[in-house]
């Protein structure tokens, strides 16, 4: 039976990467998958990359590679470029080869197997995957908090009123695994679990094995950041 592994976000942290899989020790026919912002942040932006292509793990899209991606876009205009890149991004952009850039323009923005869906960010009740605004599209790679109304609120805006999105998703989409929110441990809500336990912060790198696609039938595999 083939497992389904998905990893919370890597940020460049290899080692991790690398310790974490040979734990999990995928077989031929398991699914390996990311939930995006491979990249950025950490030390080992295009050598986790080259692993990920390597190994034929799948990943949906995070707003580190979204971002780089527009940035890309917009180079192809003699216009100045409206987005601004850090030293690190820079050097990434410097780096990619044209197979890096296929791998990065073609991460779905979100994946399904089964009940379990897996997404960057995170979701509002009303969306629906299979018809997204391009509004809608930014907001999933994005998404922590909520006004009591369920309205979504850029990074920053929110306060003791806030709603973490994932509290009060109602699981329409499916059985969602996000990352993009960090916390100590995996965060569990009623149709979601968050698995971005902040490896690039120094805390660690989680990723979750599903036997037979069930969501209830999972092992949680964890290594710390070296
Ligand atoms: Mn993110």
């Amino acid at each position: 039976m083939n497992k389904l592994i998905i990893y919370g976000d890597i940020h460049g942290c290899y080692d991790e990467l690398f310790s974490l899989r040979n734990k999990i020790n995928p077989q031929e026919d398991d699914i390996e998958v990311c939930v995006g912002d491979i990249i950025t942040k950490g030390k080992h932006s295009i050598k986790t990359l080259d692993f990920i292509i390597a190994n034929n793990i799948k990943s949906v899209l995070g707003n580190h590679e979204d971002k780089i991606i527009r940035y890309l876009n917009h180079q192809k205009s003699n216009k100045k470029n409206p987005i601004q890149l850090d030293n690190d991004e820079q050097s990434i952009v410097d780096n990619l080869s044209q197979k890096h850039i296929e791998f990065l323009q073609n991460m779905p923005l979100f994946l399904r197997f089964g009940e379990i869906t897996v997404v960057h960010g995170g979701l509002q009740n009303y969306m629906n995957l299979d018809d997204l605004s391009k509004k809608d599209y930014q907001k999933i790679l994005r998404m922590r908090y909520l006004d009591q109304n369920g309205n979504y609120l850029t990074l920053g805006q929110e306060d003791d009123n806030s709603v973490f999105w994932a509290d009060i998703y109602d699981g329409n989409q499916g059985f969602i695994i996000y990352g993009h929110q960090w916390s100590q441990e995996i965060r569990k809500s009623k149709f979601a679990l968050g698995i971005d336990t902040g490896c690039v912060y120094g805390n660690k790198l989680t990723a979750l094995v599903f036997e037979n696609v069930d969501i209830w039938d999972y092992n949680i595999y964890q290594v710390s950041k070296v």
